[in-house]
């Protein structure tokens, strides 16, 4: 996969060097180039942003300069990949690990990130008419840029894309895989600080470690997530 990124602020995505992210990046499984958006400037002071048309707070990223970065990106990314190019935004729809499973077959995406009060919304309705763009937020809060959110969704995604995470088994049983929260995890040693490991665990009976990691994760889901819970598990089980 091929992954892209414009900023003003480039250095933030250093970290993509390390971890399990870095390592994709040396097998060739991800490759990933990083943009600065004052680049694609020509003025003096590498000028992104303006006073808002009609009046308001804030500044607003001037059209220019992203034009010339996501041509020169889009120019030379591969072949027939058809991009897909996300602005992180808190009024887009809702990043959850569904979108993060259809991204991860992607093979081209391109992360815009805005900062001050937006992009100039040209921006979007001209990448739109000649392509695939999707607002994504994280969730219902504001960051102050993109930056933070797109390292969410790369970590998210890129940890899906076969070969990045060593034992592919580890990604079926955790949180929102099967639409519930994941059960508890414990290791050794079977006492600590006088809290015991759950003697189920201890049993070597498979059948009753699932059932029991199971409800675990069905009484986990109800008391925090509720809203994940699928509608036959909404009733009370008494
Ligand atoms: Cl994707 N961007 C910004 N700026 N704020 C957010 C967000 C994204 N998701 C939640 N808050």
């Amino acid at each position: 996969m091929r992954i892209d990124i414009v900023t003003i602020f480039p250095e933030f995505f250093d970290v993509l060097d390390i971890s399990l992210l870095g390592k994709a990046r040396a097998n060739g499984l991800i490759e990933l180039g990083v943009h600065n958006l004052r680049d694609f400037t020509h003025d003096r002071h590498n000028t992104v942003d303006d006073t808002p048309a009609g009046g308001g707070a804030g500044m607003v990223m001037k059209p220019e300069p992203w034009g010339e970065a996501l041509d020169s990106i889009l120019d030379a990314g591969p072949a027939d990949a058809d991009p897909i190019i996300i602005f992180p935004s808190p009024a887009g729809v809702r990043f959850d690990q569904k979108m993060a499973r259809e991204l991860a077959d992607e093979q081209h995406i391109v992360f815009g990130c805005g900062r001050y009060e937006g992009i100039d919304q040209r921006v979007f309705d001209e990448y739109a008419a000649r392509g695939r763009v999707r607002l994504v937020s994280l969730g219902d809060y504001v960051l102050n840029g993109g930056e933070v959110a797109v390292m969410a969704m790369i970590e998210a995604v890129g940890r899906l894309i076969p070969g990045v995470v060593g034992n592919p088994e580890s990604l079926v049983e955790e949180s929102h895989e099967d639409g519930l929260l994941e059960y508890p995890s414990y290791t050794k040693p079977a006492v600590w600080r006088e809290r015991e490991v759950p003697p189920v665990l201890r049993s070597g009976d498979h059948g009753a470690i699932a059932r029991w990691r199971h409800e675990q994760q069905v009484e986990r889901t109800r008391r925090v997530r509720p809203d994940l819970l699928p509608t036959e598990l909404q009733a009370s089980e008494g």
